[in-house]
């Protein structure tokens, strides 16, 4: 079998998606996701410009050896663009090799390790009550794993909090949105908020939560402390991870369980974190990562040291990772949860899926490869509209981390 094809799809049902599609000479092909939130078209440049056509005339079933002539043949090595387009290109070669053996991916893994996959939602407020609200709906849902994220009184903006009704969407059109920040007001009100999820739902759900990297790491350390009471599930990105040694000191002083990574694409991001055992569980997903030949070797490292998964889902990752995902998690022998905020109707129509919802966890499907398809027709009706991140700022006007 040969490739003789591959092409880069951008299109925005709702939100903008970049999907890879590999084409083979005996007519199956295999699609992978190549978003990267805000910074869309650097990856469709990366793969149209200088990936594709590296491509054309190699076997898709050789899928390590692409993985390396694409890591190390372009000499320059790892960051988000260059490890999305990667992990998009592998996504799609294990979706042939699926087709081609007529097995669904998690099958050609080594076989399930589970029999479904636990999903954590998003109860996001722009208050007390409505946080709540949102919570109580996801536990009648059938969640087991919630992540609350609520306005703080007297802030401006908060991260986690939409200002348009619906679904969590950070990325904006026109104008970046900067949005306010003062870690006191967020120290304070914090405990407080998972104190009033506590008194309310008792201790059946799990607990989450996304710092989103706004703490130094002796307010983390603080904050996990503060928090033990509530028995979170994980507190996420207390704190910027490009120093990973920063963590020691949150380690020290708490044992609130730390989540990490949905920004790291490859496995040097995590080495220390995981091998000092200063997280418990690691965020990296498959789109970002280098796709599933480099992201199980995450998961074998973080195994060794009994750090589990909890792959990065939000819906800024198109219906195809999640499938792939999806795949990954129910094999990965160290799986922790995996994130699922849903998408916009539009985008469940580009991408026809085998994976399916039910109260509280999910399953890939049992279709060959990653089981999810793109409407290409339907696609072109949904043309790319440039979107932006936001930006934070302290009270000051300091620029923070978002
Ligand atoms: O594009 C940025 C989002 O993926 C990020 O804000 C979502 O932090 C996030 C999460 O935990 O899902
Ligand atoms: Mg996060």
């Amino acid at each position: 079998m040969k490739i003789v094809r591959a092409d880069v799809i951008v299109t925005c049902p709702g939100r903008n998606f970049v999907t890879l599609k590999i084409v083979t000479d005996e007519g199956l092909y295999g699609i992978g996701d190549a978003t990267l939130n805000g910074r869309e078209l650097a990856v469709a440049s990366y793969l149209k410009d200088h990936v594709c056509p590296t491509l054309i005339g190699r076997d898709p079933g050789r899928i390590e050896d692409i993985w390396q002539y694409l890591y190390k043949g372009a000499y320059w090595r790892r960051g988000p663009v260059t490890m999305t387009a990667i992990g998009a290109v592998d996504m799609a070669l294990w979706d042939i090799l699926g087709k081609a053996a007529n097995l669904p991916l998690y099958r050609l893994l080594g076989g399930a390790s589970r029999d479904s996959v636990m999903v954590y939602g998003h109860a996001t407020g722009r208050d007390l009550p409505e946080a709540l609200e949102r919570y109580a709906e996801h536990v009648e849902a059938g969640y087991k794993a919630i992540r609350i994220q609520c306005g703080i009184p007297n802030m401006g903006s908060v991260y986690g909090v939409s200002k348009r009704a619906g679904a969590y969407e950070p990325a904006t059109k026109g104008a970046v949105d900067e949005q306010s920040w003062s870690t006191e007001k967020y120290l304070d009100f914090v405990p407080k908020l998972f104190e009033a999820v506590r008194e309310r739902f008792g201790f059946d759900t799990h607990l989450l939560h996304d710092v989103h990297h706004r703490l130094t790491p002796i307010e983390a350390a603080r904050l996990g402390k503060a928090v033990e009471p509530y028995r979170l599930f994980w507190l996420e990105d207390p704190t910027p991870a490009e120093n990973q040694a920063a963590f020691r000191l949150i380690r020290e002083h708490t044992v609130t369980p730390i989540a990490v990574g949905e920004v790291f694409n490859s496995i040097w991001d995590c080495k220390q974190l995981i091998e000092e055992q200063l997280v418990d569980y690691i965020r990296a997903t498959l789109t970002h990562a280098g796709g599933i030949t480099h992201l199980r070797r995450v998961a074998d490292l973080a195994s060794l040291y009994q750090v589990r998964t909890g792959c990065h889902g939000a819906s800024d990752l198109s219906p195809v990772c999640m499938g792939a995902a999806l795949h990954f998690d129910l094999w990965v022998p160290n799986f922790g949860v995996q994130e699922y905020m849903g998408y916009p109707e539009a985008a469940l129509d580009v991408f026809p899926h085998a994976w399916r919802f039910e109260r509280g966890v999910m399953h890939p499907g049992e279709a060959p490869g990653h089981g999810v398809d793109i409407d290409e027709a339907l696609a072109a009706r949904y043309p790319y509209d440039p979107a932006w991140l936001p930006v934070a700022r302290l009270e000051d006007g300091t620029l923070w981390n978002w």
